[in-house]
């Protein structure tokens, strides 16, 4: 390993230089998705650098609000939607926007709109940002026929029409992995350059694992065919040996890991949350659209996740003793943000 070469690598593949590698593909590019994906980069930066100082900054604990899930805010949370929000509305690529800690959608000033809909988490993991273990930022991209009459209707999209997904984890390094619809490639920030730099191109699961990665903490809740299967994991009886369990408790962190070592991550729905927990728009999607891009599958149980179609932006949201029919679809979910 000739670490000198390394260290004084000068062609450096940067996200920037990828993403452009990727718009040259399609002549018929505007380079709107480019100057959206580096706003969305640059809110990445942010909040890497907001993660790691969070405990000399005070940035730890409670914001004193509650989120649409009726979850504690934490600082964090609310600090990391501000900085996507103003980065995704400021870079005039954007009609819409669908946050997990905003109740309603953001419809952009009229003035200031583009072409594209970005659904995102902007602090996944939540409970593990005091304890300083991976958290991460989640997003999706889709694309709006017309940007001007835009409508909640038109948001709520199946994952399988997304023209762009990623996630970056906040971590020992900070890594950042996106599909354009092109295969799936990491990012790892250098701190020195600002800059991410490819360090794992074409991202490919392994056809096998040895892992599998749950909230065993619910086992009592679970149906039949789950406890089912995370026995099967623990106690194979086809004379494999039994596979380990990891679970980090952070989407992003269990999904990265899965990605590169391969294995399975499940956060089945029970009888405490009939829907399950993880939110279809800014969380399944996304990374059903990145594990596909990268050769694996992702499934609800009864099908195909990114067939699904959401009927809610915040979806599944157990509205207490409204049964899921009788709930209005769409309807006024939406606030205006200008620049
Ligand atoms: P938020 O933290 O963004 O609300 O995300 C949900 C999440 O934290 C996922 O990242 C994670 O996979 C899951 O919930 C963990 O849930 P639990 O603590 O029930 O295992």
């Amino acid at each position: 390993m000739d670490h000198a070469a390394d260290t004084f690598r000068t062609d450096l593949m940067t996200i920037t230089r990828h993403v452009l590698n990727e718009q040259s593909r399609h002549p018929e590019s505007r380079g709107d998705l480019t100057i959206l994906l580096s706003h969305i980069v640059l809110g990445c930066k942010f909040v890497a650098s907001a993660v790691n100082k969070a405990g000399l900054a005070k940035l730890t604990g409670l914001a004193g609000e509650t989120n649409v899930q009726g979850e504690e805010q934490k600082k964090l949370d609310v600090l990391s939607n501000e900085v996507f929000v103003n980065a995704l509305v400021s870079s005039g690529r954007t009609c819409v926007l669908v946050s997990e800690e905003d109740e309603k959608a953001t419809f952009v000033d009229p003035k200031l709109r583009g072409k594209y809909c970005v659904c995102f988490d902007p602090l996944d993991g939540s409970s593990n940002i005091d304890c300083g273990v991976s958290i991460g930022t989640i997003f999706g991209i889709y694309m709006i026929k017309n940007q001007d009459t835009v409508t909640l209707e038109e948001v709520l999209q199946p994952g399988k029409d997304m023209i762009a997904a990623g996630y970056c984890m906040y971590g020992s390094s900070c890594t950042l992995v996106l599909s354009t619809g092109n295969g799936v490639n990491g990012f790892t920030l250098d701190p020195s350059l600002g800059e991410f730099i490819m360090t794992h191109p074409d991202i490919k699961i392994p056809p096998k694992g040895k892992i599998y990665s749950v909230n065993e903490g619910n086992a009592k809740n679970w149906d039949t065919p789950t406890a089912k299967y995370v026995e099967k994991c623990k106690y194979p009886t086809d004379g494999s040996s039994p596979k380990s369990l990891r679970y980090i408790g952070s989407m992003v962190a269990d999904v990265h890991r899965t990605l590169l070592y391969g294995g399975i991550f499940l956060y089945p729905a029970d009888k405490k949350s009939p829907s399950g927990k993880l939110r279809v728009m800014y969380e399944v999607f996304p990374m059903s659209f990145l594990m596909e891009e990268a050769g694996g599958q992702s499934f609800t149980g009864k099908g195909r996740s990114l067939d699904l179609i959401p009927t809610d932006i915040h979806d599944p949201r157990e509205i207490p003793d409204i049964p899921r029919q009788q709930r209005q679809r769409g309807g006024d979910q939406g606030a205006v943000r200008g620049g």
